[in-house]
């Protein structure tokens, strides 16, 4: 497409984030197009296709609460969404308000350049399309661009190579076949156990070992479920007002206050349990001192003990020199009882480090594995990624990486100075990864959604975060998590997985809650922190009366 008349808003992917964004401009009497480089709807699970790809979130929360016929009418069979259940609940959303008519698909967003002088982004996409538009709304995620590790020899190997973050739309089958996994984070820790009951043999490659805690899936009790959607608005504010949005209550105790024994049965009860409650549900400071997290740690230690038969593999798999928590907590279904199988073996990394590729496998300093296809499930350039990767430039050609190099700076995780009329959907620096991201993401649009309704009644055009209020919530969110343990370890949330990337905490951890309301005060103190100009001709300044940082 090529508009003649700028629209309003060009909005960028069609994942949760972007199907609402683009539903609710158009509702509000905005024109808006939309553009997704996948050829249909579904973001991160049109994407995560690997081999056990579910959601960690529970199925009752992991919807939009703004579709309340769906809402009651949508299946809640089994506790966690798979992959296929959220990408078919997407495309029906989309078929239900009609969306797809507003996007391009297939259409990869490489260009958005900012005229100064007329206002407007300009748009353009790796397979030609140009737009320009008054805004432009970044709905891309936050682990959307593929962190594919250099190693030596990588293009000699004539195998399969496959990221679990860019799966093929056709399902792969390891029957017969022998298949190394190189990671095992969140997307490793789920895709093992399936991947190892198809392949002949497969081995798993370690970097770090991992904390995870049993997901304990399986079908929803009916009565509960229709008692759930009883009772949806109230689940729903819950979330909203809770710090990672989820409706759950966090536990008020401490961990060190009440004896082993008492510790020892609350971790039990959760660890049977499953799910994330391990860490919020039992003690309040597990992620906020050593002493409380050594305790967690310690007894997911013993359960690797009991679950995995070999002492020399349980040893391997025992996670050393990071508190738990700080490497987001994967759940998984027969995680460690799979190293029991006899084919599958496990490969230290930090021991015998891979040192290359060949044509028919990976070489360590300890030999070759000689494997038939690679399944990387090493991670993502997280947050700052996918927003670095749309050619993005502002003010005077300034890119988002170079006013990044230091790390990003932004307001509310949703604005960035320099970079008049452009928001992202959540940024970094806004509570996003941290939280169960439906809720995150309603709120980030109904926002900004507000904020485009304000600009248009108060005949404004332009707005723009000060340096002043961006200075402040960069420090803020540092300051916030240098209260947690999470500076204390090398992961994705410090941007420690990337090799050059600032080490800074990239989300923010003030809670879900706390920020909504912040973000809301902003707002209703018309919208503090951001300047705005009229839409006069030849008016590219801030007019008095404008709504400037407190
Ligand atoms: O990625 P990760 P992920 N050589 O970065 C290793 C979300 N998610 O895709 O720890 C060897 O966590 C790396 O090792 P190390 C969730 O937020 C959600 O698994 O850096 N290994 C690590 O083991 C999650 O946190 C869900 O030493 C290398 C692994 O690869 C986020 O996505 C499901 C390496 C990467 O782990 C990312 O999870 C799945 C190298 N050069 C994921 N480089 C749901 O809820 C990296 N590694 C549905």
């Amino acid at each position: 497409m090529a508009n003649a008349e700028p629209l309003d808003a060009v909005v960028i992917g069609a994942g949760f984030a972007g199907l609402y964004m683009v539903y609710r401009l158009r509702e509000d009497g905005f024109s808006v197009h939309g553009f997704e480089r996948g050829d249909g709807v579904g973001g991160t699970w049109y994407w995560n296709r690997y081999p056990g790809a579910r959601c960690d979130s529970e199925i009752m929360y992991y919807s939009f609460s703004f579709l309340s016929e769906l809402e009651q009418e949508w299946p809640l069979t089994e506790r966690y969404p798979g992959q296929p259940d959220i990408l078919r609940y997407l495309e029906e959303v989309a078929s239900r308000l009609d969306l797809r008519k507003d996007f391009t698909f297939g259409a990869e967003v490489t260009a958005a350049e900012y005229d100064e002088a007329a206002h407007l982004w300009t748009v353009r996409t790796a397979q030609g399309h140009v737009a320009t538009a008054r805004y432009v709304v970044t709905a891309v995620g936050c682990l959307s661009a593929a962190n594919f590790p250099e190693f030596p020899g990588a293009e000699r190997f004539q195998g399969l190579s496959l990221h679990t973050g860019n799966w093929p739309r056709e399902p792969v089958d390891f029957t017969g076949k022998r298949v190394a996994v190189i990671g095992t984070g969140a997307s490793g820790i789920q895709a093992i156990p399936v991947i190892a009951e198809q392949a002949a043999h497969l081995t798993v490659f370690q970097r770090t070992a991992q904390f995870t805690i049993p997901a304990e899936n399986g079908p929803l009790d009916q009565d509960f479920v229709a008692l759930w959607k009883q009772n949806y608005p109230e689940w729903r504010r819950r979330a909203r007002h809770s710090l990672a949005g989820f409706p759950y209550t966090a536990s008020v105790t401490y961990a060190l206050e009440v004896s082993a024994a008492e510790r020892r049965a609350a971790f039990e009860a959760a660890w049977g349990a499953g799910g994330f409650t391990f860490l919020s549900g039992t003690f309040r400071d597990l992620v906020m001192t050593e002493e409380a997290n050594a305790t967690a740690a310690d007894f997911v230690r013993s359960k690797i003990d009991e679950i995995v038969r070999d002492p020399a593999v349980a040893d391997m798999l025992k996670p050393r020199g990071f508190p738990i928590g700080t490497k987001r907590l994967p759940l998984d279904t027969n995680y460690y009882e799979t190293f029991n199988r006899p084919n599958v073996s496990l490969v230290d990394l930090k021991q015998t480090p891979v040192t290359g590729l060949t044509a028919t496998g990976i070489t360590t300093s300890a030999g070759h594995h000689e494997v038939d296809v690679i399944v990387y499930a090493t991670g993502f350039d997280a947050l700052t990624g996918p927003l670095e990767g749309l050619g993005i430039r502002g003010r005077d050609g300034q890119t988002l990486k170079d006013v990044w190099a230091e790390g990003p700076r932004t307001y509310l995780g949703v604005a960035v100075p320099g970079f008049p009329n452009l928001f992202t959907i959540t940024g970094p620096g806004s509570p996003s990864v941290l939280s169960n991201m439906p809720v995150s993401i309603e709120q980030h649009v109904e926002w900004i959604g507000d904020c485009l309704s304000w600009l248009r009644a108060e005949g404004a055009e332009v707005i723009e975060a000060t340096e002043q209020a961006t200075t402040a919530w960069t420090a803020h969110v540092q300051d916030v998590a240098s209260h947690t343990l999470h500076p204390k370890a090398a992961t994705w949330y410090m941007g420690a997985n990337i090799p050059g990337k600032p080490r800074v905490f990239l989300p923010y951890i003030g809670g879900v809650g706390p920020y909504r309301d912040h973000c809301a005060k902003v707002a209703a103190n018309g919208y503090e922190g951001f300047t705005t100009t009229g839409d006069q001709e030849g008016d590219d300044g801030a007019r008095p009366g404008d709504h400037r940082a407190a």
